[in-house]
């Protein structure tokens, strides 16, 4: 399909479905389920239905760090939800989360099972239900917080942004992808300020904000996302990148990063995980 470059927007606009790009076959202006299915339910306390994207990975990554910390309340059962197959419509899903968005979790350790959406959500709801990774002290911790909902606002400019116009969308606007560009330089610069003068994200110790903001920008710098590492000159950024080095060689991040993922020819994954054992290749 091609655009029009003198197009004017009409006073009241309509879907056009076959808009082409990536994601074209998922998009829709509405909310809500498109079809009745229930929910898989292992037997863990934990039920996670994700995919192994940047936001999906930050809770495989925070699941497997508290579960090498000694806690067997974190275990869990990673199913698969197809986003590119709009599981995420699904009648079970909605009812988990009703924004249709991977990653979900549902709590079934407690009386009344508790749904959490939103990746930032999930994982300040596991850190506090565990006592970790987050600090305790007021202080710390309102830094701890300030950079992971930094990261729940800006990572839209790198994915939804960025990402989709270098990368998706069917046709390369170069207005765009300047925009966007220049929006992600400049969130990386943000980043390498900040590790400069400090070990991890929120001060001295690892946290969840180095966990959500290492799936997307540690990726970004690693060359794992969107294949633009050359592209925006991360070389640029050496503090990130050798923070994101240091957090890739944790043997928790590197189990789950490859959670609920497609086969890979590189790198060995997990279409769902259920057990420690899933991880013994
Ligand atoms: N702010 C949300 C964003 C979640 C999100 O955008 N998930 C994407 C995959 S990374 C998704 O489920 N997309 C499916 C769709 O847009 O239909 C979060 O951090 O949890």
């Amino acid at each position: 399909m091609s655009y029009p470059i003198d197009y004017t927007t009409p006073d009241i606009w309509i879907n056009n479905s076959e808009n082409g790009g990536t994601f074209a076959n998922i998009n829709k202006p509405t909310a809500g389920s498109t079809h009745e299915k229930k929910l898989p339910v292992g037997k863990h306390p934990l039920q996670l239905y994700s995919m192994g994207t940047p936001n999906g990975i930050k809770i495989t990554i925070m699941l497997e760090e508290l579960l090498a910390l000694g806690h067997s309340g974190a275990e869990y059962d990673a199913w698969l939800c197809r986003i590119h197959k709009g599981d995420q419509f699904s009648s079970g899903f909605v009812e988990i989360n009703p924004n249709s968005k991977i990653p979900a979790l549902v709590d079934y350790s407690i009386e009344k099972p508790r749904r959490v959406f939103e990746s930032g959500a999930i994982l300040l709801y596991l850190a506090e239900k565990f006592n970790e990774l987050i600090p305790n002290n007021l202080d710390e911790r309102t830094e701890c917080l300030s950079w992971l909902f930094w990261q729940m606002g800006s990572a839209p400019y790198l994915g939804g942004g960025f990402g989709h116009f270098y990368k998706y969308a069917p046709e390369k606007i170069k207005y765009a992808v300047d925009r966007f560009s220049m929006e992600a330089k400049r969130q990386l610069d943000v980043l390498d300020h900040r590790l400069a003068k400090n070990k991890y994200i929120s001060g001295q110790s690892y946290s969840i904000a180095d966990i959500a903001i290492w799936s997307w920008y540690g990726q970004l710098v690693l060359g794992r996302l969107y294949d633009a590492d050359k592209f925006l000159s991360v070389k640029e950024y050496p503090h990130v990148i050798a923070w994101a080095n240091e957090i890739d060689n944790r043997e928790t991040v590197q189990r789950g990063r490859i959670v609920n993922q497609s086969p890979n020819d590189q790198f060995n994954t997990l279409r769902e995980r259920h057990n420690m054992s899933d991880f013994e290749f």
